[in-house]
């Protein structure tokens, strides 16, 4: 009777909206026992020119950004292809997913219709067997609460400022707890807010929750950062790091970086990071480089691999095959990890093994359009990769994660949060 329960009923697509106002895919998935759940998927704004490709309707409705098709897509082709099949089968019934679609990037039914029932699979599978979602996915071996990467000042294309870089964030890593590590943090972002308050600068936020005040210079906002540490009582580097996601596909054109004013070489742009990390407690920096640049990134891993966490998002998209090359090449040591990057559970758990396997690092994240789902939050204790990103400690969609990991401290004896150990 256990085994007929797990068994998938029915999966319906539904189109619902992100925390932009976009439409986004949800996906209700039943078992025979009953259990149901309701998988959400997030859309990016920055996003990287070899990730999994989202349907989009391309007509009048949303500016075109409906996504009925990839709904209807799952109404009558994926989920009719799983129904009756085990839903603890993830890898087989990805496979099927997989082949329905087709195309290497998932552009016929769409990544977002995809990764919608496959995430929804792995949640019914998990509430089938009553267990949490980060349990099911970990087992014992899992339970490490991450490190929170919360990103308090927006610049680039999040922001109409003249900060070149994209985000910058606080890494609460000497916190003796989940709860320590998310009040650091939340006092912090408190103390920004006043000391812009103070300069007569803006406090609107961005889509992730960050401020995106007018500053003169990217160095203003690292300044404005250790002030906020200093003032809210924490010492900036030993209890509160820094860390920066330039998002650098979006400064390059033709062999050329628009940085601070000028256009650099990849060289003459690392020389300049490394400046920051020389001035700033930085313990980490996504995206340094754009996705093609990998002889860029070499040099960038020679140079500062020794210091800092290079993480790289447009450069692999959480592809297996392009972090396989990252590792060959050296080209990175870490890599951001984004289920709709990919599109499906199991070639998300293959890049962060894949990354684990080679000593990198893994951080999970969220996307700049979001929703309610927090299963990010149990990716990331469930694989134990010790970091995570979701935005600031400010806006609904970004706190859930947050508050879905405070939970799990409260009611989870067997999870300790990893401190600076998730960076090492
Ligand atoms: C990033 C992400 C998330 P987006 O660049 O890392 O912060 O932004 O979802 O817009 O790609
Ligand atoms: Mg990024």
């Amino acid at each position: 009777m256990a085994e007929h329960g797990m068994r998938i009923r029915a999966v319906r697509g539904m189109e619902i909206l992100d925390s932009r106002g976009q439409p986004t895919v949800g996906a209700r998935v039943e078992l025979e026992s009953g259990v149901a759940v309701f998988a959400r998927v997030p859309a990016g704004a920055s996003t990287g020119v070899h990730e999994a490709v989202e349907l989009r309707d391309q007509d009048r409705r949303y500016g075109g950004r409906g996504v009925q098709h990839a709904v209807a897509n799952i109404d009558t082709i994926l989920g009719p292809a799983i129904a009756g099949r085990d839903a603890r089968n993830q890898a087989e019934i990805d496979q099927v997913l997989r082949e329905i679609d087709g195309h290497p990037q998932k552009a016929r039914l769409g990544a977002n219709a995809i990764l919608a029932v496959s995430l929804g699979v792995a949640q019914a599978a998990a509430a089938g067997l009553g267990l949490p979602l980060y349990r099911y996915l970990g087992g014992l071996a899992g339970g490490v609460l991450p490190v929170p990467f919360l990103n308090v000042v927006n610049g680039g294309a999040h922001a109409d400022n003249n900060i070149d870089i994209q985000e910058f964030m606080l890494v609460p890593g000497g916190a003796d707890s989940m709860a320590e590590a998310m009040r650091m943090a939340a006092e912090t972002y408190a103390a920004l807010k006043a000391l812009l308050h103070e300069r007569g600068l803006r406090t609107a936020v961005g889509d992730e929750g960050g401020f995106a005040p007018d500053l003169a210079s990217d160095r203003e906002a690292l300044d404005l950062l250790m002030a906020a540490i200093e003032r809210a009582g924490y010492r900036p580097g030993e209890q509160v790091a820094l860390a920066v996601d330039v998002a650098a596909s979006g400064l390059y054109r033709e062999g050329r970086y628009r940085v601070a004013g000028r256009e650099r070489t990849a060289s003459e742009l690392i020389d300049w990071y490394e400046e920051l990390a020389d001035a700033y407690p930085l313990v980490s920096l996504e995206d340094g480089l754009a996705e093609d640049d990998w002889e860029g990134w070499q040099e960038l891993t020679r140079r500062l691999g020794g210091r800092l966490q290079l993480v790289g998002d447009d450069l692999f998209v959480t592809s297996p095959e392009r972090i396989r090359r990252g590792v060959a090449e050296a080209a990175a040591n870490a890599v951001l990890i984004k289920l709709n990057q990919v599109g499906t559970v199991t070639e998300t758990l293959e890049a962060v093994r894949l990354a684990q396997r080679a000593g990198w690092r893994a951080m999970i994240s969220h996307r700049s359009g979001e929703t309610e789902d927090t299963s990010i939050a149990d990716l990331a204790v469930g694989l134990a990769t010790g970091q995570m990103k979701s935005g600031a400690p400010a806006r609904g969609e970004r706190v859930a994660k947050y508050n879905r990991l405070l939970w799990i401290e409260a009611t989870d004896a067997d999870c300790r949060y990893a401190g600076w150990e998730g960076l090492r």
